[in-house]
């Protein structure tokens, strides 16, 4: 019988005494921590608003506070960390006594919070980047392009919980044996497979979204009559991790676009502990990962709680919808008249 890997034997000896795969361990400590108050939480009366905002002005759940709590408690106590940024907190937290510590850690430590109440999968997104030399430690040092992460991953709180990160050589899988209390290798150098037809999109901001995404979503409804000329299946779970994982496991297009919905707020998604670690991970499986007018893994940061359009998944289908706003923004796209959107149909504009 072949012989289980899991994550203890995962890093070597120096990986895990100082090195990142020190950081992935204090991680996958948090990880089980939350898990296990995530699987009595609705028992213990963990479950529901917690009264209070978080940086984005939007409801705190109980166990969003929780999680942090837990996850900064693991990743500080590991004591390799000089500081921790979380949507969760709106400042910094600076690790007393551990400035001189070379990594950084950003998380989203429950996205997926609103999911919480219906029992349907949540997760925790991570992003681990290096201290820059000659930067005072403090908001500032997180203010580096996804593309300079040592470590990005997440953790997915579902019927199992895994967690799946790539330190840039290759996507690992692992998943949470509850009886042994280990993370065990069950999805080796995951890779996002080319040839799917499947999209996750929120379709009720249609109306807001800008012309190349309408265009690229209404061509998979049109299906094999359409330009397409193959039928697409739409998903749509409403937790980042979950729809990120279906994507690493069978391909297809996730999309946060841009859109008109509220002037103030033009993007959804965060950057620093949404986008950019889903964008490292997404690319080092095969695919693409695109604000649809960049590479996700260029933007740099101007603040710690930035959000940002997100186009993520199957590499062509991230080319193709590039080439969409390519050609809207060029004035080089043809006249286009939705199927959807037409005098007769039930969407149509007003
Ligand atoms: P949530 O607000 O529940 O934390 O990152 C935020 C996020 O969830 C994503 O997980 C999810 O993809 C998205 O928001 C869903 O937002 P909408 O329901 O507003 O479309």
């Amino acid at each position: 019988m072949a012989q289980t890997k899991t994550l203890a034997s995962h890093f070597t000896g120096g990986e895990r005494r100082d090195g990142v795969g020190a950081v992935v361990d204090d991680v996958a400590a948090g990880v089980k921590a939350v898990s296990a108050v995530l699987a009595r939480a609705a028992v213990c009366g963990a479950v529901g608003g917690a009264g209070g905002e978080n940086v984005h002005g939007e409801p705190q759940q109980k166990m969003d506070v929780l999680a942090n709590d837990l996850l900064l408690d693991a990743c500080v106590r590991g004591g390799h960390l000089a500081a921790v940024v979380s949507e969760e907190m709106p400042e910094p937290h600076l690790v007393f006594g551990r400035h001189a510590n070379p990594y950084l850690l950003a998380m989203d430590p429950l996205d997926g919070s609103s999911n919480l109440c219906v029992n349907v999968t949540v997760g925790t997104i991570f992003s681990v980047l290096r201290q820059p030399e000659g930067v005072p430690l403090g908001a500032g040092s997180f203010l580096q392009p996804g593309a300079r992460q040592v470590c990005a991953g997440y953790a997915l709180y579902g019927p199992c919980t895994m967690l799946v990160f790539t330190t840039g050589r290759e996507v690992s899988g692992f998943t949470l044996d509850p009886a042994a209390g280990e993370f065990v290798l069950t999805h080796p150098a995951m890779r996002i497979p080319e040839g799917t037809r499947e999209f996750a999109i929120n379709a009720s901001n249609a109306r807001h979204w800008e012309r190349p995404v309408r265009r690229y979503v209404d061509e998979c409804v049109a299906g094999c009559a359409g330009p397409r000329g193959a039928d697409f299946n739409m998903r749509w779970v409403g937790s980042m991790v979950a729809d990120v994982h279906r994507l690493l496991v069978r391909g297809g297009t996730f999309m946060y676009p841009r859109d008109t919905k509220d002037p103030a707020r033009p993007a959804k998604l965060r950057l620093l502990y949404g986008a950019s670690p889903m964008a490292m991970l997404v690319e080092q499986a095969g695919g693409g990962a695109s604000t649809g007018r960049a590479r996700l893994l260029d933007v740099v940061p101007r603040e710690l709680h930035e959000r940002v359009p997100v186009v993520l998944g199957s590499r062509q289908e991230v080319e193709r919808l590039a080439s969409y706003h390519a050609d809207a923004d060029g004035g080089l796209d043809r006249p286009y008249t939705s199927p959807l959107f037409n005098v007769r149909s039930l969407l149509r504009e007003s």
